[in-house]
């Protein structure tokens, strides 16, 4: 068995507030690997990286670095689910390791609250952690393989951009998490735009919903050629653009077109690992995840 690690566990707001059995997933799967997770208390919004660092960069970096200031202060690492959270979190860190004179600023604004920051804490993503247990590391838990699963890889921006900033292999095909997703037995289906925005990111949902609409219907579409059981992300507005466009691209049809059931990388592992469908939240989804479900059991 692998040793314990604890890191701080930060939601951001989409998560707990709107997709809680993403979380969930996270929080039942994490621990059955060795990873324990500590609640992050006093936390905001981390602030999204599309949308704030717009308005005010200053701002941004003072409220990511608050946020990387308490997980720091209990002395564990922090890690989230959410891309958007995770870029704001790696950007932060190091805008403020290549310039002192940033640095010095916001330990100053910090030090207004009381707070005292040394910009030491590291910052990983969930699938990060997964990562580093790799395939070789997953498939002894997987108890239920998920053989005949055929399912549609969505990266998402922040998680590979900047790529200088990011940890994975340098290239514009990146295959760890079609890999991650292999090591469940599912098969990851090759798409057209694979790593083409899901529309929500940078303001675009929270701007203008038709032309969020419009990108995901693109995706969608290019998911619905090849044929999938499901669409697998690892960041809760890609996940919540993918679950909403679906049902208002139906809605301005007035058919049921679109009903590719929507995951999050943890409830697809777990659903490998055999734990119920319930622990995992996938009965709370805005798009039925029953037929995948039956798939699943059938095979089990
Ligand atoms: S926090 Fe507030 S809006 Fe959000 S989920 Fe992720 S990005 Fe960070
Ligand atoms: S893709 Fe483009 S900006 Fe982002 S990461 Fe999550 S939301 Fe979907
Ligand atoms: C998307 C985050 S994950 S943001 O909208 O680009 O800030």
């Amino acid at each position: 068995m692998t040793e314990t690690q604890t890191y701080s566990f930060f939601l951001g707001c989409v998560m707990p507030n709107r997709f809680p059995s993403l979380e969930k997933s996270i929080r039942v799967v994490l621990p059955k690997l060795g990873i324990h997770l500590e609640d992050l208390e006093g936390a905001s919004c981390c602030p999204a990286p599309g949308v704030f660092r717009s308005f005010d960069e200053n701002t941004w970096l003072a409220l990511a670095s608050r946020n990387l200031a308490l997980a720091e202060a209990t002395g564990n690492n922090l890690v989230t689910g959410c891309n958007g959270c995770y870029g704001t979190f790696k950007e932060a860190l190091h805008d403020v390791r290549e310039d002192p004179g940033r640095l010095r600023n916001v330990r100053k604004i910090l030090k207004g609250i009381g707070i005292n920051y040394q910009a030491k804490i590291e910052a990983k993503h969930v699938i990060e952690l997964l990562n580093e247990l790799g395939s070789e590391g997953l498939k002894p838990h997987v108890s239920r393989p998920l053989d005949n699963i055929r399912v549609g890889v969505h990266y998402g921006c922040h998680l590979l951009k900047p790529s200088k900033q990011r940890p994975w292999p340098k290239t514009q095909k990146p295959t760890f998490l079609d890999e991650l997703v292999e090591a469940t037995g599912a098969t990851s289906a090759k798409y057209k735009n694979k790593n083409l925005c899901c529309g929500a990111g940078g303001g675009i949902r929270g701007s203008n919903v038709p032309l969020a609409d419009d990108i995901a219907k693109e995706k969608l579409g290019n998911l619905l050629a090849v044929g999938v059981d499901a669409i697998i992300n690892v960041c809760s507005f890609c996940h919540l653009q993918y679950e909403q466009a679906q049902i208002e691209l139906n809605k301005e049809l007035g058919e049921e077109r679109y009903n590719i059931p929507v995951l999050y990388y943890t409830q697809l592992l777990g659903l490998a690992m055999g734990i119920d469908p319930v622990e995992l939240g996938l009965n709370m989804h805005l798009v039925d995840t029953s037929h995948l479900l039956e798939k699943v059991e059938v095979q089990s």
